[in-house]
């Protein structure tokens, strides 16, 4: 079998973040937090909190705002973090919930209906429960038949959950898969860190992957090859998990939320990223001229600059490379599927392009395309 991308779907929270709401609300408690500790500040005891400024985020980044699932909470100076409802054993979920709205969304673009999918893949950086599984939750509220399971890869969730996707669907294990990728980063982020209170934002996306022979989509991709590869840094770390209850850290302590040496993470990872599609693409007999068009991660505007250009000795255009980082910021592995469902209806049979993650672990994840 061959298998073929048939179907992805993006779903949006309704609510947003502007860079200069967040700074506001980060400054007003940097502010507060420096007034209440003066004294241990002059003494030389504790460093003051830096002021932040929506001017350097746009520019180190390329975001401008940030989708939230919730708005309540996060710039509330007393509390600095979301507030999610609790929902009970018999109620949806937050990430199963996002994750339908969006798997719908796939579907529908696929022509296809829940009898079409026999295997569910959520794929994201965090997964709210450890089990019963969101993708087995998922499968159960859409009425799938067959099995489905999570895996946690970070930035590269989508594309690794994509390889195994297409994995199944040519070795005959599924008929259909649904990936599926429903990031809720915004209790994992820090809003009284100035380094990173900007950089994340929710989202969800799902993408379709089924074979050649039962395709009926009007805008499907053959998928040529996928690569994924990992390599091994603590530049870029989140220590929570389930063994804190039992070595009496602090559950709430910074190391628990994401954190990163963002500058390290920029000079290494721009040239991994760079080498792997290069490597990828010339490995099925492709050059990087051929392209037409780079659904890459969207952490950091610069970076993806910086990895076009290594790669095609000029800027790429925005038609080539499209942004969606500046509306959406860094929605973990979501970012490159946003992206592709965003800019991919224009392109013509024979056109080529290629998704690739690139993030924690580090982890990269690229997949190859050419349009039906
Ligand atoms: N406002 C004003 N000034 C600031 C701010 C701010 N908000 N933040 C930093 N500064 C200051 C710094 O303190 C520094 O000051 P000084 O020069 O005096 O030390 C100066 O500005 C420059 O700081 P940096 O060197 O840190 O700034 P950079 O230009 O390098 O930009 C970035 C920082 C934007 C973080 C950049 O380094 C970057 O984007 N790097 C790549 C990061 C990246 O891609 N990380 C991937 C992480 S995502 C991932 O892998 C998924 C994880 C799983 C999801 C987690 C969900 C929560």
């Amino acid at each position: 079998y061959s298998a073929v991308i048939s179907g992805v779907g993006l779903w949006t929270p309704m609510h947003s973040i502007s860079n200069e709401e967040l700074v506001a609300s980060y400054n007003a408690w940097a502010e507060k937090y420096n007034l209440e500790h003066a004294q241990d500040i002059e003494r030389g005891d504790i460093e003051a909190k830096p002021l932040s400024s929506a001017a350097f985020i746009e520019k180190a980044s390329g975001i401008k705002s940030r989708y939230v699932y919730s708005k309540e909470g996060a710039l509330d100076i007393h509390r600095m973090r979301p507030v999610l409802e609790v929902r009970t054993d018999e109620q949806l979920s937050h990430q199963a919930e996002m994750a339908i709205a969006a798997a719908q969304k796939a579907l529908q673009a696929a022509n296809k209906t829940a009898a079409d999918i026999d295997m569910v893949i959520v794929s994201c950086a965090y997964t709210q429960r450890s089990y019963p599984a969101i993708a087995i939750e998922v499968q159960a509220a859409l009425g799938i038949e067959g099995f489905g399971f999570d895996m946690l890869v970070a930035c590269s969730a989508a594309t690794f959950g994509l390889q195994r996707a297409v994995d199944a669907v040519k070795a005959g294990t599924a008929k259909g898969v649904l990936v599926i990728n429903p990031e809720l980063t915004s209790p994992q982020v820090n809003y009284m860190d100035r380094d990173s209170h900007f950089i994340f934002g929710d989202v969800a996306t799902a993408v379709v992957v089924e074979s050649s022979e039962t395709c009926q989509s009007a805008h499907s991709f053959d998928v040529l090859s996928t690569k994924c590869i990992t390599s091994f840094s603590n530049n870029i770390r989140s220590n929570f998990g389930y063994t804190t209850r039992v070595t009496d850290e602090d559950p709430y302590g910074a190391d628990k939320l994401f954190h990163q040496n963002g500058r390290k993470v920029f000079k290494e990872v721009c040239p991994m990223a760079a080498d792997h599609i290069e490597g990828h693409l010339n490995s099925q007999g492709i050059q990087v001229s051929q392209l037409k068009r780079w659904w890459l991660h969207q952490a950091n505007i610069n970076m993806n600059v910086l990895i076009s250009k290594r790669l095609l000795g000029r800027d790429a255009t925005l038609e080539e490379a499209p942004v969606v980082l500046d509306e959406y910021a860094n929605t973990a592995s979501a970012g490159s599927i946003i992206a592709f469902a965003k800019y991919h209806e224009d392109l013509v049979a024979g056109d080529i392009g290629v998704i690739c993650s690139f993030g924690a672990g580090y982890s990269i994840g690229s997949l190859i395309l050419r349009k039906r």
